[in-house]
């Protein structure tokens, strides 16, 4: 068989396994944060960021996009363990400068671990490399900007262009970057969210004519019930541990659905509580469903059945008023239910008898319920069905559009819902396309845009040839690694506008340029005056943004500054957008961005001072009138399938609490109790029974579709309480086994949750 060719380095570091953790931060959290800070920053600059971090004045954290509460910050500090290690890992004083560059060539660099490259520090000079060159040469930002000015004017066809985005660009960068690629004549803006939570966009968007989620941080406080499913709070949104206590105290009860059960889901030590430290602090999960991989859809099916029962016996379980005044679709997804029973759907979901009982009766009295989602539904064939499934139980139940209920997507990144509201869609919507006609006089292409898989598609086969990224480390987050990569190798130009080195600038097209970039947590004094930025968090909330370090290098440029010097080359100082004007005051974008997009009047004014302001929400004021009829959508959601051989495996490819998807902060995953190795891959014991597989040991996978193999090899075994048949392991280094062509239906989200593979002892 051929070998596929190798990405990821497979070099070991040293597995040490213990008890997986039976609760989530406490004072090694606290211990921790201080490690990473002190160890990146030195205590000075720690302290000195720190603590602007998530405060009225100062910045808002790299880390995730859970919001900050509405009225008071804690003194304490607003801050998570790994909002600190994301703060930490961008305000390093570690520098790739340019006698790193003279020194590394990027063969060499390719053969390090991303924790490697990711630690060698920030970028601090624009660099250049071309076909043939071995070592990355600096450049100076004017000749850069003419170079790529002059690519982009090279190109047949505006569509050869690629412009990514990644979740941490502010509101000001992302919308006049999304502004660039149109005027330049194409919708080809594929984001993160491709990848990520597309699936909930496609989803809500169809059945509640929103495509974010409708509640805020005072709803969670009033929920009777809070669902959380396919999501790890206490790794990625670790201050959701904290919503969730005070829901608790408020009498909250939760429901948690996830094939592992997560530390952070159980037990939570609020690190602003030492009282928590000496006691065994909040239990968080009231009832734990361990669902198999993708077998979500069937357990929330038995639960709707044994819903519309109760309500058969009694009449009042079921929102009988709301389901006929809000919404359609109810009949035709109730008939739907009438071929599925719940034996045989509590068995394919891998759910005994007494946990749906116990569900079932926490969810019948409740009138108020939040469900909380991330990517344990999003990335799967079924991922749109998922969530339409979730919004179906919410419907029937009423809990949409009142306080204490509605839909939780969580989202990832800490602005990627911004980058999507101020015009980073590779779907131009109409009413933006009519204003962007009206306010800047241009005729911006109406034609869908390609996202992250079909970019990758067009680089291989040669109709798209240029690729810029605003941020993000695209070659590895992307799947099938191998593919994605030699596609973009094979661009005539490739463009990353990144804060540090990631594995995406070692794989340059043609010619490959890196434009470093300032930090949330850094001073930005472009154009001589201070200027802010603002985002906007999971709950719709936009805040102003100001950081307060010195830059990490004097020849570093802003995110806005960068894009708007481009177009300034590209369009000229005379076009109708003010390309010139941006450099040197981001308030103007701001007004631009209130010209063109909708909730955001008076956005200059709304955001002076530290002041904040939620975006209008039509699901959580009960508006449907939008959707057909005016009317919010229930679905029918078929059953996922799968068609496994006997010998498959379905893997899920996830988050250790180290890492920020492909910046790796260390190389443990304390509350699954993995330590120093990332290639490991959890397994439940009977099934390594099954194969002879001792804890420990080096095992490889392969995954078959269509006929294609693909391999990474050397990861360990190690033995954890997981459904059989299911497996986990880390993604980045299990990216190379997804089939480009494996994605949602509806999102082309990767199908990175249930990956079909293969276990095989290594010979
Ligand atoms: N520290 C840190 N914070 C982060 C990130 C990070 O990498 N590190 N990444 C950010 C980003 S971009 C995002 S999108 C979010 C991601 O946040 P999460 O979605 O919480 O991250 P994942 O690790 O992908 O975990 C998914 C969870 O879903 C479960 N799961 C997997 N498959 C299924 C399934 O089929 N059904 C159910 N019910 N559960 C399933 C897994 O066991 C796991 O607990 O976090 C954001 N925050
Ligand atoms: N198998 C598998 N694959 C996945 C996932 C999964 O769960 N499993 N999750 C998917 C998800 S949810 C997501 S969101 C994607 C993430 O995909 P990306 O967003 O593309 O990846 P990141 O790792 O977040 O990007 C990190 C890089 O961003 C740059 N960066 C950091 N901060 C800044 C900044 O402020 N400005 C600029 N310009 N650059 C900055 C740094 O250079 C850093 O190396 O990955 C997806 N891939
Ligand atoms: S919960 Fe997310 S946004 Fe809040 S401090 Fe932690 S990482 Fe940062
Ligand atoms: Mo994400």
């Amino acid at each position: 068989m051929k070998k596929q060719k190798n990405i990821f380095s497979e070099e070991l570091t040293g597995l040490r396994v213990t008890e997986p953790a039976d609760y989530a931060a406490g004072p090694l959290a606290i211990q921790k944060a201080m490690e990473h800070l002190i160890e990146e920053m030195g205590a000075v600059r720690a302290f000195q960021a720190i603590n602007k971090m998530n405060k009225f004045s100062g910045f808002d954290c790299p880390g995730c996009a859970w919001p900050d509460p509405d009225d008071k910050r804690s003194v304490l500090g607003e801050y998570c363990e790994n909002g600190a290690k994301a703060l930490a890992e961008e305000a390093t004083l570690k520098r790739v400068d340019l006698n790193f560059f003279a020194q590394h060539s990027i063969e060499e660099m390719r053969t390090w671990s991303d924790y490697r490259i990711g630690k060698a520090g920030r970028l601090t000079y624009p660099m250049i490399i071309r076909a043939g060159d071995t070592h990355y040469h600096p450049i100076a930002w004017e000749e850069a900007f003419s170079l790529i000015a002059e690519q982009l004017r090279s190109l047949e066809d505006p569509d050869e262009a690629v412009f990514y985005t990644s979740g941490r660009s502010s509101n000001e960068a992302a919308f006049i970057y999304s502004l660039l690629a149109r005027r330049l004549g194409t919708n080809n803006l594929p984001d993160c969210s491709n990848m990520c939570h597309e699936s909930s966009g496609v989803a809500l968007s169809e059945t509640l004519g929103i495509g974010k989620g409708s509640t805020t941080l005072d709803d969670l406080h009033n929920a009777e019930v809070i669902m959380i499913i396919g999501q790890n709070p206490g790794t990625n949104h670790p201050r959701m541990l904290t919503a969730l206590q005070n829901a608790k105290k408020n009498g909250a009860k939760v429901i948690t659905i996830n094939p592992l059960e997560e530390a952070g889901l159980k037990r939570f030590k609020n690190p602003q509580r030492p009282m928590d430290f000496v006691t065994s602090g909040t239990a968080i999960t009231d009832v734990y469903l361990p669902v198999k991989i993708n077998q979500d859809i069937p357990l929330l099916k038995a639960l709707m059945i044994g819903l519309i029962s109760a309500d058969e016996a009694s009449g009042d379980v079921l929102d009988h008023a709301f389901m006929e005044s809000h919404t359609a679709g109810y009949a035709a997804m109730r008939a739907d239910m009438d071929q599925y029973e719940i034996g045989d759907l509590l068995r394919r979901a891998g759910i005994k008898e007494s946990d749906y009982k116990a569900a079932l009766d926490t969810l019948i009295p409740a009138k108020k319920i939040i469900i909380c989602w991330a990517m344990g539904l999003t990335q799967h064939k079924n991922g749109v069905d998922n969530i339409k499934e979730c919004v179906n139980l919410l419907l029937m139940k009423g809990a949409i559009g009142k306080l204490g209920a509605g839909t939780c997507p969580v989202r990832g990144h800490s602005n990627v819902q911004g980058d999507r509201t101020v015009g980073i869609n590779h779907k131009l919507p109409k009413a933006m396309a009519k204003r962007l006609k009206e306010v800047f006089e241009m005729e911006p292409p109406m034609e869908h845009g390609m996202d992250v898989v079909e970019s990758i598609m067009a680089m291989d086969d040669g109709r798209a040839k240029f690729f810029m990224g605003l941020g993000g480390n695209f070659a590895t987050a992307a799947s099938d690694t191998a593919y994605t990569i030699a596609a973009m190798e094979r661009c005539d130009m490739t463009v990353q506008i990144s804060t540090k080195l990631n594995r995406t600038h070692l794989h340059p097209g043609q010619v490959g340029l890196i434009l470093p970039t300032l930090g949330r947590s850094e001073k930005d004094l472009s154009g001589g005056a201070k200027q802010k930025i603002t985002v906007e968090n999971s709950m719709g909330k936009i805040q102003p943004s100001v950081g307060n370090l010195d830059p990490a290098s004097e020849h570093l440029m802003s995110e806005p500054a960068i894009i708007a010097a481009l177009g300034e080359q590209l369009f000229g100082a005379a076009d109708k957008i003010n390309w010139t004007g941006y450099q040197s005051d981001y308030g103007l974008i701001r007004d631009d961005i209130a010209a063109i997009v909708s909730g955001f009047e008076r956005y200059n004014d709304r955001v002076k001072d530290g002041s904040e302001f939620y975006l209008p929400n039509n699901a959580r004021d009960c508006d449907f009138s939008m959707l057909p009829g005016g009317r919010a959508q229930f679905s029918v959601c078929p059953m996922p399938e799968h068609d496994l051989a006997e010998d498959e495996f379905l893997l899920m490819t996830i988050r250790s609490h180290d890492q920020f998807n492909t910046t790796i902060y260390g190389l443990d995953d304390r509350y699954r109790g993995v330590h120093g190795e990332r290639r490991v891959v959890f397994m439940h014991p009977d099934d390594m029974a099954e194969y002879g597989f001792s804890q420990r040991e080096l095992i490889d996978l392969s995954s078959t579709y269509d006929g294609q193999v693909r391999w990474v090899r050397k990861f360990h075994v190690v033995s954890y309480d997981i459904p059989r048949g299911n497996l986990a392991a880390y993604f980045p280094e299990t990216n190379p086994l997804i089939p480009i062509d494996q994605y949602a239906v509806d999102s082309q989200t990767p199908i990175s949750k249930s990956v079909k593979v293969r276990v095989h002892r290594r010979e």
